[in-house]
């Protein structure tokens, strides 16, 4: 097994932009089947599907260039294997927060996924206001010739920290990072909203588990 971050045993071929994305599309291929049958098993043994949703997205060249220009890299697609994580992304949307600590322990059981990373920003929320919990995963690539450890990033959150993320990231983008203090603050104000309402969705949930 290699290491895509070893590439120079490939020879040329694992420079090009075609088969590292290649590489990372069947990464995330792989990841998001193996999510969805851990889906239907558990709808399969408890008769309830934690995840709600899963989006996969490839991260635009623009967005890689920035990142590596921001770790001061200089932009190659080696720099780009080495030191950006979430070329390939998954974002599991789920229900309640207990769901993001079941999935990602049941993800962290799966012998053939190596777990290289974990940033746990529910227990642990970004200046911002952002939760989410972060895996960064590595899946096995069974090429015809060979075999290629590939990393994927796998976002988890529920539905909630989700719409918050995706309005701040809109809102985060118009001001190129640079939003006046009374909206940053507005926005910190409504991530506490959106703690507030997952722990009482929470705590209702588990009330209503009691009549079942
Ligand atoms: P995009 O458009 O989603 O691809 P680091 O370890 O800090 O060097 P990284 O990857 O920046 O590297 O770390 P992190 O914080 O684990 O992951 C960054 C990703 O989390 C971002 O990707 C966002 O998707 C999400 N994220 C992190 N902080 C925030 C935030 O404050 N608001 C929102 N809406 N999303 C956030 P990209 O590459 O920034 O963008």
């Amino acid at each position: 097994m290699e290491l895509l971050e070893n590439n120079q045993n490939f020879g040329e071929d694992m420079n090009s932009w075609q088969t590292v994305t290649f590489l990372y599309n069947a990464a995330a291929k792989e990841v998001m089947t193996k999510l969805e049958i851990l889906n239907d098993e558990f709808v399969n043994i408890h008769n309830y599907n934690p995840i709600e949703h899963i989006k996969f997205r490839i991260k635009t060249p623009e967005s890689i260039v920035k990142k590596l220009k921001r770790y001061g890299r200089e932009v190659s697609v080696p720099n780009m294997i080495n030191y950006v994580n979430d070329v390939a992304g998954i974002r599991l949307v789920c229900s309640f927060t207990s769901d993001i600590y079941k999935l990602a322990e049941m993800i962290g059981r799966q012998n053939d996924l190596t777990v290289v990373s974990i940033k746990d920003y529910i227990k642990n929320p970004k200046e911002s206001g952002y939760k989410s919990y972060h895996m960064i995963v590595s899946v096995p690539i069974f090429m015809s010739d060979r075999v290629v450890d590939t990393k994927v990033e796998i976002q988890i959150r529920t539905i909630a920290m989700d719409f918050w993320a995706s309005l701040e990231h809109k809102i985060y983008y118009k001001f190129e990072g640079n939003a006046p203090e009374s909206i940053s603050e507005g926005l910190r104000e409504c991530a506490r909203m959106v703690s507030a309402l997952d722990a009482r969705m929470l705590t209702l949930n588990e009330e209503i588990s009691k009549y079942k």
